[in-house]
């Protein structure tokens, strides 16, 4: 071969493991290239780990889903904390005639050890005055303290830690008269107007948000002598999370104004990550809605597509369990999928909501979630996701499994609660 054909076969042979190459964006980058998505196979939700396939209702029920549940604390999220050394409800303040006599409003302190100055969480909930008999409710953490979710002036201003934010006027890391009613995520006269309640609790009550201090609040009441952090399949933040809306549940039961068998949780973000966690650990939540949660949440992990697993546990390492970690890019090896998530609040009604500018989250590893959780929802003999497309901009798919992408940023509008609602409706009618 002559010296010319061989520099040829040389750059032919170069170029072709370039452009491999280039269909695979380099380590650590975020992929917004749908082109670039590796391929991948998710596990199958109706298969046991030992290779039996699910084939009844019972099955999933006894068999499968315990093992999925498992699989979600030992890698991704941790196991729960245990029961609370305490419960105690201490409603602080009341009013039958809030919101220029819309609601009524209830603020509780939740204790969760005997002394006062213990870890506790704070309640806030509003429940629509004219609705006669128990109401459905609405539950979800929020993130700067239950001030910030209206300008109503009885809310106690939080006196909590929390992370800095100039929009919700932080300073020093507390709320300041200034955050009241600076969250645009609550439309609380709609909600109240079709008849729902509100509850919500700041979500640094049972977790404060930051890598150093995240067991400050609950976690710690459950370290072993000496312990000084989780072990590595223990949970951190969003574990915190999940357990403390369950302990409003709790609460909740013991209300006779509130259908405790019609409460839906909701959260944003990291909020609906939590949401979906939350969900899964607790048969009693009857409504599940995942709002732009993106990785660790709805999201596909193995698509790889904006927020890696490596990057979010790089920058939030206290959110899920150590365990975790050992997916930074080995996805593949991860003994679950998120689908597998969304499945485990079946049969159950689900609702998953992307945002099309929110490429971050993964609007369509969020749909292709949703709909990998349909085979379960069949199984149980219900509707699961009623399409197997995405849908058209600002169209909702409100079958058993719900799911829309609309128009606009990562944020909770008032066209996501519209459909929540009206989610509700048809799924939670007594
Ligand atoms: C981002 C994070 C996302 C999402 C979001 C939020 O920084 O990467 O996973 O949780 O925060 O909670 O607003």
């Amino acid at each position: 071969m002559n010296t010319a054909r061989l520099l040829g076969l040389l750059i032919a042979l170069v170029s072709l493991s370039l452009c491999g190459l280039q269909n695979q964006p380099a380590a650590g980058q975020t992929n917004y290239d749908e082109s670039k998505v590796p391929e991948y196979a998710l596990p199958d939700p109706l298969t046991m780990e030992d290779g039996r396939e699910v084939t009844t209702a019972q099955m999933w029920c006894e068999e499968r889903r315990p093992e999925v549940l498992q699989l979600f604390e030992e890698h991704v999220y941790g196991k729960s904390l245990g029961p609370p050394p305490a419960l105690r409800f201490e409603v602080f303040e009341q009013s039958e005639d809030a919101l220029d006599g819309q609601a009524i409003r209830k603020q509780v302190r939740v204790h969760f050890v005997e002394e006062d100055d213990g870890p506790s969480m704070d309640i806030l909930i509003y429940l629509p005055r004219e609705v006669e008999g128990p109401v459905p409710l609405f539950v979800g953490l929020n993130f700067y303290g239950n001030h910030t979710v209206h300008h109503d002036p009885a809310i106690r201003l939080s006196d909590r830690w929390m992370r800095p934010n100039e929009q919700f006027r932080i300073v020093d890391n507390r709320a300041t008269e200034a955050s009241r009613g600076r969250s645009d995520r609550w439309p609380l006269a709609l909600i109240l107007s079709r008849g729902y309640g509100l509850a919500t609790i700041y979500c640094g009550d049972l977790s404060p948000d930051n890598a150093n201090r995240f067991d400050q609040g609950v976690i710690r009441l459950f370290y072993q002598a000496g312990q000084t952090e989780p072990e590595p399949d223990q949970g951190r933040t969003i574990a915190a999370w999940a357990w403390g809306l369950s302990r409003a549940l709790d609460y909740f039961e013991t209300v006779e104004a509130i259908d405790h068998q019609r409460v839906a949780v909701m959260g944003h973000s990291r909020l609906g990550k939590t949401a979906l966690w939350a969900g899964a650990k607790d048969p009693r939540f009857a409504l599940v809605i995942s709002n732009n949660s993106g990785c660790g949440g709805a999201a596909l992990s193995r698509r790889r597509f904006g927020e890696t697993v490596q990057r979010i546990n790089t920058s939030f390492p206290h959110w899920f369990c150590d365990n975790f970690k050992q997916y930074n890019q080995n996805e593949d090896a991860l003994p679950v999928d998120q689908h597998q998530l969304i499945a485990l609040a079946a049969p159950r009604p689900v609702y998953v909501a992307s945002a099309e500018e929110d490429r971050w989250a993964d609007p369509r590893g969020e749909f292709l979630a949703a709909l990998g959780a349909d085979p379960v929802y069949r199984l149980l003999g219900t509707e699961g996701l009623a399409v197997t497309e995405m849908p058209p901009l600002n169209e909702a798919i409100t079958s058993r499994i719900g799911y829309h992408i609309r128009r606009g940023r990562h944020a909770v509008l008032q066209y996501d609660w519209e459909r929540y609602l009206d989610f509700a409706d048809k799924h939670l009618s007594p």
